[in-house]
């Protein structure tokens, strides 16, 4: 199955819906990474491939709904005027009129077709990784917290849970914008950046669902059963998702965050984490900063 996913062909349109989403992704926010914003009725901006995919087909059943939505209501607020009693008082016995009813048979027919089929294709782009995974993480779901396993040579493991504001401190997270309450964590899921990351995900109580909007991945975590999905980030940068599915009293409160890194911090820190994991989460912490800075400086 692994060997059919990963052959098949990503369709043609799917990249045409890429490079437009493309287009629309790069006109966008260059914000260094992305999080929930107040009022936000927009997606978070991708920082994959597939979340531009994504964005692109939701953007594209705009414009179905839109005019099909104004449609409606200009035809019904017709009906309603030059149809009322005193304007009317004689209705119309017309029972069957073949063109109308052939009209509004094909057309919607027409229409799901269009919604359909890049819909199908997006679905198979979200389950053929384009190549083989260089880097397999295991996210376990906790009521509540996570855990995740680095499938490396030495496995390396820990638990991430959300950040509680009396650790802040401690963990040098004090920058509410860059941790914000609720989202921010004890240890993040570091990722080097442009790297086939394979997620197996797990859980070990409830159903939880590990989720990462700008990543464009959502996938329950089962206890019991192992599912599997992929991202490859484009952008260093830490992101914030949830976990997206009820699983009791704290789900509110197991917040996932990933940050993605360069390919050599990446190295740095998983060889220190073996050992000591919050100095190589502070070292790493450190490099970001002082990296941000010098771009902020820059610009
Ligand atoms: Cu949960």
């Amino acid at each position: 199955m692994r060997n059919f996913l990963a052959n098949a062909k990503v369709p043609a349109s799917a990249k045409f819906l890429s490079a437009c989403a493309a287009i629309t992704f790069f006109a966008g926010t260059s914000a260094h990474a992305d999080q929930p914003k107040d009022w936000e009725t927009t997606f978070q901006a991708p920082a994959t491939d597939m979340m531009r995919q994504i964005e692109w087909f939701g953007n594209y059943t705009m414009w179905f709904i839109v005019p099909i939505t104004i449609l409606v209501m200009l035809l019904l607020a017709y009906c309603m005027v030059r149809f009322r009693a005193s304007a009317n008082p004689v209705p119309s016995k017309t029972s069957h009129n073949t063109l109308i009813e052939v009209i509004w048979t094909v057309g919607p027919v027409v229409i799901l077709l269009c919604l359909a089929i890049p819909s199908f294709q997006l679905l198979t782009a979200q389950y053929t990784p384009p190549e083989e995974a260089k880097l397999t993480v295991k996210a376990t779901g906790n009521q509540w917290n996570w855990d995740y396993e680095y499938q490396t040579e030495n496995t390396l493991s820990f638990n991430s849970a959300i950040l509680q504001d009396t650790d802040r401190t401690a963990a040098g997270k004090e920058d509410r914008k860059e941790y914000p309450r609720l989202l921010a964590v004890d240890n993040e899921l570091v990722v080097p950046v442009n790297t086939m990351t394979r997620v197996l995900v797990t859980a070990t109580d409830v159903i939880h669902s590990f989720a990462m909007p700008s990543f464009g991945i959502k996938i329950d975590a089962i206890p019991g059963r192992t599912n599997e999905t992929w991202f490859k980030a484009e952008k260093e940068g830490l992101y914030y998702g949830q976990c997206s599915q009820l699983c009791g009293k704290d789900h509110a409160f197991m917040p996932i965050a990933i940050r993605v890194v360069s390919d050599a911090q990446f190295k740095t820190w998983l060889a220190a984490a073996k050992t000591d994991l919050p100095g190589a989460n502070k070292t790493l912490m450190a490099e970001v900063d002082g990296q941000n800075k010098v771009a902020a400086a820059g610009n």
